[in-house]
């Protein structure tokens, strides 16, 4: 997926029920999947900035679904704010702006949705912690997150994108790819393939079904939550669009994968990646601070993986996706997909070959 939506004209802008005239608007260049704006509103307060989405509806097929679980999740996050009498709360949890109608997003002419949150001012978000402390503070926040939806009342979730951490799913998926060959790549990653299908033959992660499913995230990349520009307080979870019950050893192995690695991503240079240990120590205290006791001993017991397996996933859907044409995550180019495919495999061997080490930095975290 390459191209780009266009950035919204005034009249959709003015759908959203915010005070003021819409004046300008730029792209916001993160994440893989959205095509995200902030807009600027003069007020009579002052120019007001708020994140315009076009939300992707080949990933997300029922955009009411993933709306209407965001504003149960950012409603009861509100609650738990407020009986803890939370200073900013405004700025701890995000905020769907209704459409002037009520709705929680508007269709454009084409028939895209788009949604609105109020931006939030004064934070930043990092592709990496720039050391422990950081990295101890995003994984107490997305621990946090979990301890704050335990006690989220029924019915359960939307499920936005059914199988999202199904390994055995995506591996069925990675095979039919390639079998259907739609764009005449699989000849060219003959070696890919191989690699891969031996990390998911091999791979003996825990019995999966049996970890209890709850109200998790589900996608806790660590730049998914912002930072106070100035204290370095780890504020609001963002990119809330696969909240649903699953799996917490999911959202802590998605934090080990973008946060311990020297390396981006789609690194090229892949002799160069490394494992930070320290980063896994601190991210292993503030996941389980974080979480408040709530893992059992069946949870525990899969986290050493957990980095691992999710760096795994994440290959696998990258070369599947290049297979596919590059249909699903936004790409840089035509070997983008190929790139990161590389990268998450070979980090995978790292965080594997580290696992005795990461199991005693969680043994030592759950004292
Ligand atoms: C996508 O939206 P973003 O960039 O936070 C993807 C994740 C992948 C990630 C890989 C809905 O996350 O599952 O792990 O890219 N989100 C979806 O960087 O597929
Ligand atoms: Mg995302």
């Amino acid at each position: 997926m390459s191209e780009r939506t266009p950035a919204p004209g005034a009249e959709l802008l003015g759908a959203f029920a915010l005070a003021g005239r819409p004046l300008h608007c730029e792209p916001l260049k993160r994440g893989h999947i959205h095509d995200t704006f902030v807009a600027t509103w003069e007020t009579p307060g002052g120019a007001r900035r708020a994140v315009v989405q076009c939300i992707n509806t080949h990933v997300f097929r029922d955009p009411a679904a993933v709306m209407d679980n965001t504003l149960r999740v950012t409603e009861h996050q509100r609650r738990a704010l407020a009986r803890a009498a939370a200073p900013e709360a405004e700025r701890r949890a995000l905020r769907v702006v209704p459409t002037r109608d009520g709705r929680a997003f508007q269709l454009d002419d084409a028939g895209r949705p788009w949604r609105c949150f109020p931006f939030v001012e004064g934070t930043v978000s990092h592709e990496r912690p720039a050391g422990p402390g950081q990295a101890l503070e995003a994984a107490r926040a997305f621990g946090g997150f979990v301890s704050c939806l335990a006690d989220l009342p029924a019915p359960p979730l939307h499920v936005t994108i059914p199988g999202f951490h199904d390994l055995a799913g995506r591996g069925a998926a990675f095979e039919a790819a390639l079998a259907r060959d739609a764009v005449g790549r699989a000849a060219g990653v003959a070696r890919e393939v191989d690699a891969t299908r031996a990390w998911l033959s091999a791979a003996s992660c825990p019995d999966e079904a049996s970890l209890p499913q709850r109200p998790v995230h589900n996608d806790c990349k660590l730049n998914n939550l912002l930072f106070d520009a100035t204290r370095d307080e780890a504020l609001c979870v963002v990119d809330l669009d696969t909240v649903m019950e699953g799996s917490v050893v999911h959202d802590f192995g998605e934090l080990v994968r973008t946060a311990t690695c020297l390396g981006a991503e789609d690194e090229r240079d892949l002799a160069s990646m490394r494992v930070e240990l320290d980063v896994h120590q601190a991210l292993a205290r503030g996941f389980l601070a974080g979480a408040d006791g709530r893992l059992t001993l069946a949870e525990l017991d899969a986290l050493s993986t957990a980095g691992a397996r999710m760096a795994l996933e994440n290959s696998v859907r990258f070369l599947t996706d290049y297979l596919e044409g590059d249909v699903y995550f936004r790409v840089k180019g035509p070997s983008h997909n190929l790139d990161r495919q590389r990268a998450q495999l070979r980090l995978a061997d790292l965080l594997f070959a580290e696992r005795a080490t990461l199991d005693r930095h969680v043994r030592a975290a759950a004292r």
